[in-house]
């Protein structure tokens, strides 16, 4: 069997005034943590070198610039890279990138994948950018993703890494059943998706409970729709008085998760996945060659 021990690193609040030596030295715990319960892959969440920063307005589009990195390991993120090639893990972390790219400053919300050796393996740029892009009075908090960051331009890929087949999405792309199905039909058998979710907002009136549902159940079905495992982490926890849901989860190709996240702070959850545990779901009920209709599906990529 194909088996890896993945460790899924929730971070707890990273607020205005944290320095990013010091949410370094938090992941790098984290990874320290993952080393001793035998962990070959770490995922971070979103955004996990600032604060989520969407929730606040700057008249201009460059006004949180400051929160981007450039360099990616940078002066003060190479410490992280440098302990996990030491200690042998590789990992995915999300964060909020700054490139010159066709002659133009371009930012995006990305995420990396880095392997056992320090390799990068592989980068994504987050493409369903939820909420507005200008100012709401209405909202209690703004979110304001489509202000700071284009469309990401990467695609849904995935990559041979750590035994496998492997892909990333980012937060708001885990409730889109395309975001699945484009990286199933490539043959993913594991996941890797970070999330900064709001607990509430001013406008749904939806419950607490029934947002971690909906946080959960998009996963559970992806994962099983597409006989793949699911890494979901968030960062959680009260960022200046902006509460974001925990329920870090790791979801088997069966849908059921397998371990989960019982606080909103730092906390890492660890999972010995059997990748060989896709197969059967990839050759029976989802067999896509002996199943799938695509004749019928035009509908479902047009604009
Ligand atoms: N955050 C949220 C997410 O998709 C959201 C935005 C919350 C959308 C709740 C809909 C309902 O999880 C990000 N960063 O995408």
């Amino acid at each position: 069997t194909r088996r890896i021990k993945v460790g899924g690193a929730q971070m707890g609040p990273i607020t205005k005034a944290d320095g990013k030596p010091a949410i370094v030295a938090r992941l790098v715990a984290l990874l320290r943590q993952a080393g001793e319960r035998g962990c070959e892959l770490v995922v971070f969440p979103e955004l996990t070198l600032s604060t989520f920063f969407p929730r606040w307005y700057a008249p201009e589009r460059d006004g949180m610039d400051h929160y981007f990195d450039r360099a990616m390991p940078g002066p003060e993120t190479q410490l992280l890279f440098d302990e996990a090639k030491r200690l042998g893990i590789g990992f995915c972390l999300g964060y909020a990138e700054l490139v010159e790219e066709e002659g133009r400053l371009r930012r995006f919300n990305t995420s990396i994948l880095v392997d056992r050796a320090g390799a990068l393996v592989g980068k994504y740029r987050k493409i369903h950018l939820p909420g507005h892009a200008e100012y709401e009075p209405q909202r209690s908090h703004q979110h304001l993703e489509k202000r700071y960051f284009e469309v990401g331009n990467t695609g849904f890929q995935v990559w041979e890494a750590f035994g496998g087949t492997v892909g990333m999405a980012i937060c708001n792309d885990r409730r889109w059943v395309e975001t699945y199905r484009v990286m199933g039909l490539q043959n993913v058998e594991l996941i890797m998706i970070g999330y900064n979710t709001p607990v509430s907002d001013s406008l749904s009136g939806e419950t607490e409970t029934l947002r971690m549902f909906h946080n959960h159940l998009t996963m559970q079905a992806g994962a099983y729709q597409n006989s793949t495992w699911v890494v979901g982490v968030a960062k959680a926890g009260v960022e200046d008085g902006h509460r974001l849901m925990g329920g870090s989860v790791i979801v088997a190709p069966t849908g059921e998760i397998v371990a989960a996240a019982e606080t909103e702070g730092d906390e890492l959850i660890v999972a010995d996945c059997d990748l060989d545990r896709c197969e059967y779901y990839k050759s029976h009920i989802f067999n896509f060659a002996a199943h799938r209709r695509p004749e019928f599906y035009g509908r479902i990529t047009a604009q």
